[in-house]
């Protein structure tokens, strides 16, 4: 059979992860089945990804830096990389703020429901307990043990964003300093962290060979473990809104990669698709982070100068998926609450949706979490925050994965940004197999 291309494997798995979740769920002890030996599968797979994230952060980013042998591009890069992250983030809330305010998904949602969310969440300390159970929560079935093996981070069991911000902060002041004392001076460590960036590459391609597995797992337990019908269907118009933003995010990425690089929008999607399926399945951007510097660096030919600084940066600061929807939750939980907001709460939201989106981690379910933070500055009554959160975490999970979809795009646009601004984006190169690379025509 030809060689299927890594994205139609996903692809499939993805598909047949769906199928066999719904098939799981008409069988009484289907949705024990597949957390037991299903799920971890996929656990296993987003653990060894994140546990390459921050290795590979660390070298990409010593690498990237260093080679850009003297100061001036660092200041040259890294302030381009910041301002065009800060812009498309304030589009995307403002994407979200227009689409919510003008579809109003949550008026209408009946007191019925209302009532039957406070009665659910006012009696066990409301949805904050719901948040720390479901992320407390560990497959305890027969391979528990399995998924222990495998550690989710290189350096400590701590595998939240301040790490990951730390180690930015750690290598970008690491990397000014080699430029410091001068190429010669510094070649032995940088030549250490070329030799660690390429093994942690080839971890990846060896971890990227179960991902079709991964994916059916990952989808089989998220199709088992959705909320109940009915509270999905009256969330149906709150996904739709928040899911047509991150499509026009999606549209406006090409629109800027065609009218700013001249570079084909249909083509840039589709080398850009693996990346987009894995985050799609693993709502996580620390996960995908290794994949998407592949596919920008071999398939749509940024420069590893550009790409090993501005992706693992973007990875942890930029969420432009996750900023818009903030924006669109916080109206949302407004509207169907019936708390009034004036056109300065829409711009404190502006403004602490894009500070939530910079910390959020870059892991499942974390923009979700920072949504309280987009609340409590608008003064969103605390007895109606549980209600409010309640309402929107039942369908948070497939929405994660459309978000985490137009974080990671949004990097690989702003990385060909920059490297078309720097004239650092070039003709994409793939790396065989035995590691030497070929132009691609
Ligand atoms: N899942 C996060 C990410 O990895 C985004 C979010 O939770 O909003 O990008």
């Amino acid at each position: 059979m030809r060689k299927l291309e890594l994205h139609w494997k996903i692809l499939i798995g993805m598909v047949l992860g769906i199928l066999f979740g719904f098939g799981m769920t008409q069988i009484s002890w289907g949705a024990d089945f597949v957390n037991d030996w299903i799920n971890p599968l996929g656990t296993i797979f987003v653990k060894l990804l994140k546990l390459i994230a921050i290795p590979l952060i660390l070298a990409s980013l010593v690498k990237g830096i260093s080679d850009l042998k003297d100061i001036s591009k660092f200041r040259n890069i890294g302030l381009r990389t910041i301002a065009t992250y800060i812009g498309t983030t304030v589009v995307a809330i403002t994407i979200g703020l227009l689409l919510v305010n003008v579809l109003k998904p949550g008026n209408g949602i009946s007191n019925e429901t209302i009532a039957k969310l406070t009665e659910t969440y006012s009696n066990d300390g409301g949805v904050t307990s719901k948040l720390e159970e479901a992320s407390k929560q560990k497959n305890s079935g027969p391979l528990q043990f399995l998924e222990d093996m495998v550690p989710d981070n290189a350096f400590s069991a701590l595998s939240d964003n301040s790490l990951m911000l730390q180690v930015i902060f750690f290598t970008i002041f690491l990397g000014i300093s080699m430029l410091l004392i001068g190429e010669k001076r510094a070649k032995p460590l940088k030549d250490f962290f070329d030799a660690l960036n390429d093994v942690v590459l080839k971890m990846v391609d060896l971890i990227m060979l179960t991902a079709p597995v991964a994916v059916f797992a990952l989808l089989a337990n998220v199709v088992v473990s959705s909320g109940d019908p009915d509270l999905l269907f009256a969330l149906l118009k709150y996904a739709g809104v928040v899911v047509l933003g991150l499509f026009l995010m999606i549209v406006f990425y090409a629109l800027v990669v065609s009218g700013f690089t001249k570079y084909n929008p249909l083509t840039f999607l589709s080398k850009m698709s693996p990346a987009q399926l894995l985050a799609f399945s693993t709502s996580s951007s620390a996960a995908t982070l290794p994949v998407t510097m592949e596919r920008v660096e071999e398939h749509i030919g940024v420069d590893k100068e550009v790409s090993s600084f501005v992706l693992p940066v973007g990875a942890t600061i930029n969420m432009d998926g996750t900023s818009l929807y903030q924006g669109v939750a916080a109206v949302f939980i407004s509207q169907a609450l019936g708390f009034d907001l004036t056109f300065a709460d829409q711009l404190t939201i502006v403004l602490t949706a894009l500070l939530a989106s910079i910390g959020s981690a870059a892991v499942p379910g974390a923009g979700m979490v920072m949504l309280v933070i987009v609340l409590e500055s608008i003064g969103f009554p605390p007895d109606k925050l549980a209600i409010g959160l309640a309402l929107i975490f039942a369908v948070d999970r497939p929405l994660d994965m459309c978000r985490t979809v137009v974080n990671v795009t949004g990097d690989a646009c702003v990385s060909m940004m920059v490297a078309k601004s720097v004239g650092k984006l070039g003709k994409p190169r793939i790396k065989n197999w035995d590691d030497h690379y070929q132009e691609v025509k």
